[in-house]
């Protein structure tokens, strides 16, 4: 009687716990960076890993668990009792409890090291986007070596298409890291790490610096925006258009000038068509079009702008930008200069 008892409530106690993880998984998935919600092959192979450990070592957790509360109230101390048998090792015991967790342990490592050797190299397809990322305190650089584009922050890609990456780090260790399309991987100064992944579906994929790198480490955030092919080359074609630069009107004509004047953001900034051709921060080329500023800190708005270069530090805390002297009418003509950076 106790003991079948005992054996239903074992079942029992998987149930809820099988709901719970269930439950919890889904949860997650809703988060914007969740690695329970893959949007491509190279992060649902990493999720079947990651599930396959998970719901074994729930399944000897559950069992572990159950056979010592078991014991502990079925065996527990009572006044009076004798001192119990003494016993010196069971070999048929020892045999089981290493045997087992020498399957487990199979079962677990023969899809890992698969899935290592498998994912270390892209699929071999011709047809593939190289970009080479450089990390920065705290910010990311993005180049199309095959293209002729730099861009900083926001990722583009064509949905579908492998991206190869190249990691380098222009100063100290920082991580890569696109939860909903691939695991982390290593930006280490004067190193080449490469990885790759595909964006299955369109949208917008958020990324994270995932190695403490400084003061701004948690502000070292960035997007990778996956497009459908179309709309990916007409924005590689607006980006290779840029010739000389031509000022629509006098105010952002004189935010230009204030911009290529000596001992100003030039010396620090790229801007493809002027004489700007910094390499410190971020390339400003295509400034308007992206939809964050300061490494995904705050909405590209006009506000926001004004904010940053009033004060850099200010919105972020050890920004290697310095505070420049500027009146309000100078943040007026580089705001109108900046937005008219397609
Ligand atoms: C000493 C170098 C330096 C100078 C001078 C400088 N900047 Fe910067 N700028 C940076 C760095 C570094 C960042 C990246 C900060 C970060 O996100 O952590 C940056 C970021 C920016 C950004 C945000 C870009 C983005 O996509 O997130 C804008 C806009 C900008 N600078 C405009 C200017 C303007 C306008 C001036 C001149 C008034 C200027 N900068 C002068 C180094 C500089
Ligand atoms: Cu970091």
């Amino acid at each position: 009687m106790v003991r079948s008892g005992n054996k239903l409530k074992r079942i029992f106690s998987i149930v809820p716990l099988a709901s719970a993880v269930a439950w919890a998984q889904g949860a997650f998935a809703q988060a914007p960076q969740s690695v329970f919600a893959p949007a491509g092959p190279v992060a649902q192979t990493q999720l079947n890993l990651l599930s396959l450990t998970l719901w074994i070592a729930i399944g000897i957790f559950v069992v572990v668990g159950s056979i010592l509360l078991y014991t502990v109230i079925r065996f527990r101390a009572r006044p009076g009792d004798p001192i119990p048998k003494q016993i010196q090792g069971n070999t048929t015991l020892e045999v089981i409890w290493t045997v087992i967790p020498i399957i487990i342990l199979i079962v677990i490592a023969v899809p890992t090291v698969r899935d290592a050797f498998g994912l270390a190299s892209p699929p071999p397809v011709d047809d593939v986007l190289n970009v080479r990322v450089i990390g920065y305190q705290w910010w990311w650089a993005f180049e199309y070596p095959d293209l002729g584009i730099v861009t900083a922050n926001e990722l583009r890609v064509p949905v579908g298409k492998v991206v190869n990456l190249t990691l380098e780090s222009n100063d100290v260790i920082h991580s890569f890291w696109v939860p909903r399309l691939a695991g982390k991987m290593d930006v280490i100064p004067n190193r080449v790490n490469t990885m790759w992944f595909v964006a299955e579906e369109a949208g917008i994929y958020y990324g994270q610096c995932a190695e403490f790198c400084g003061t701004s480490h948690a502000n070292m955030r960035f997007r990778v925006i996956a497009q459908p092919e179309n709309e990916f080359h007409a924005w590689v074609e607006g980006r290779r258009a840029v010739e000389a630069f031509s000022p629509a009107n006098d105010l952002v004509a004189r935010g230009q000038a204030i911009f290529e004047s000596t001992g100003t953001c030039f010396a620090c900034h790229n801007v493809d068509g002027t004489a700007a051709n910094g390499q410190v921060g971020p390339d400003l080329t295509d400034f308007a079009s992206r939809t964050t500023i300061a490494a995904g800190l705050l909405a590209n708005t006009p506000e926001n702008l004004a904010r940053w270069l009033r004060d850099p530090q200010a919105v972020k805390p050890g920004a290697l930008m310095p505070r420049l002297p500027l009146s309000d009418d100078d943040i007026q003509a580089l705001t109108a200069f900046l937005y008219s950076l397609e």
